[in-house]
């Protein structure tokens, strides 16, 4: 099994992760990391802080000449505004105490942190609370993406809507259809998506988003949106029915829903079946010159909490930032009188970012069941488990299901 932990403040001096349980001889570039760190700080509607952190990653441990080692890997990222808050965050003694913040933003952790943590100064639990955590998870999940690569894996994402606006045509209908090229691959969404400022793949829809943004920015108000990701090449059989904490699909919405601001997952047509009748909500599976097949995909590839082999699709609906610079109503919880919240250095909308943190965090919960089902103590071992299992499964099913 892998795990992974994250370590750090927003305004501290470092972020930090240390992964476990990776198999020995991935290959691995420091500049594959970095490039993912990057792709997370694009997009329009991000405050000043994104152009002061060009966020990098450091190899401590677990990686020798490019290909891990098969022990703890730790990677660091730095902060480079530490220096601006280095009196502010010190974990020794400060040479004059900060004033204390004691009023608290709606729909930030701010109010439940002070209180559950029995801190004065909401400070304490803002630095931890902030989304700048998901630079640190974004470079141990990128681990994960490197390792399912090995195995014809993809993943990859697009904007749905952001501030209400969606696209004039529907992008996801190919997905549900199963209708999508032979040779498409989860990546070729972000290859195009990552060329807009939203991440959206029509000109008339990004002009729209960015109108509305700087319509947020004047008011100084911020705004959500909802994005899908996708992950190719999941072989059919990851997950399990047999108890609940190993289906595939209660692991992704736990971890996509840890994501900060995200408030809704949704796995294949969720939802909309929810409004439909049963015959066209399901996928019905037929046999073609390769053997069984599937008609459509509206489970989103997974049924019975098991991947059945074609796309992963996940949508996921993010809130707006609970920062405001015209603030809505709180209460000072040193004076107890109520008034207007704080105003502070923040993003108006972090939707395109929010989308590729859940490349990352579907990487890594995909990472997790391929281990459990084919791990081995080498990445060599891990491709020979692998080989056997699809092997039996072509000769006993189908050569349709994203197999290599
Ligand atoms: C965040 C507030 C902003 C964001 C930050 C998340 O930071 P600051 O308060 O320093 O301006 O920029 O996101 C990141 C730093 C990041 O790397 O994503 C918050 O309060 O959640």
């Amino acid at each position: 099994m892998i795990r992974y932990l994250t370590s750090g403040e927003s305004h501290g001096k470092a972020l930090t992760t240390i992964i476990e349980g990776f198999p020995s001889n991935l290959k691995i570039e420091n500049e594959y990391i970095n490039t993912h760190l990057k792709r997370r700080q694009m997009g329009y509607g991000r405050g000043a802080r994104m152009k002061m952190e060009p966020d990098t990653a450091e190899i401590i441990s677990g990686i020798r000449f490019q290909k891990t080692l098969g022990s703890p890997i730790c990677l660091r990222i730095d902060n480079k505004d530490w220096e601006n808050w280095t009196d502010i965050m010190t974990s020794g003694k400060p040479k004059e105490k900060p004033e204390k913040i004691t009023i608290p933003r709606p729909g930030h952790a701010d109010l439940v942190g002070v209180s559950k943590y029995n801190f004065d100064d909401i400070r304490n639990s803002i630095d931890r609370s902030s989304a700048r955590e998901t630079a640190a998870r974004v470079a141990a999940c990128t681990m994960a993406r490197r390792l399912l690569e090995e195995f014809g894996i993809s993943v990859g994402s697009f904007v749905e809507s952001i501030g209400g606006i969606y696209p004039a045509r529907n992008y996801s209908k190919k997905l549900f259809d199963n209708s999508l090229d032979k040779d498409f691959k989860g990546w070729d969404l972000s290859d195009k998506s990552d060329k807009s400022d939203v991440r959206v793949f029509e000109k008339s829809q990004e002009e729209k988003i960015i109108k509305k943004i700087q319509l947020a920015k004047k008011k100084g108000d911020t705004l959500g949106g909802t994005f899908y990701t996708v992950a190719t090449g999941v072989p059919l059989g990851l997950g399990s029915f047999v108890h609940f904490d190993r289906k595939l699909s209660a692991a992704i919405a736990r971890d996509i829903m840890s994501i900060n601001a995200v408030k809704g997952v949704e796995i294949g047509k969720g939802f909309d079946t929810a409004e439909q009748f049963g015959s066209v909500s399901h996928d019905e599976i037929c046999n073609d010159e390769n053997g069984i097949s599937r008609r459509s995909n509206r489970a989103g590839g997974i049924e019975g909490g098991i991947s059945t082999g074609l796309p992963i699709i996940v949508r996921t609906a993010m809130k707006p930032i609970a920062t405001l610079m015209s603030p809505i109503g709180t209460v000072d919880l040193k004076s107890m009188d109520e008034m207007e919240s704080r105003r502070e250095r923040s993003d108006f909308v972090a939707v395109p970012a929010c989308a590729v943190i859940s490349e990352a965090v579907l990487s890594w919960t995909l990472a997790e069941f391929f281990i459990e089902k084919f791990g081995g103590d080498s990445i060599e071992e891990m491709k020979d488990n692998y080989k056997n299992y699809v092997n039996k499964l072509k000769k006993r099913v189908s050569k349709n299901f994203n197999v290599k």
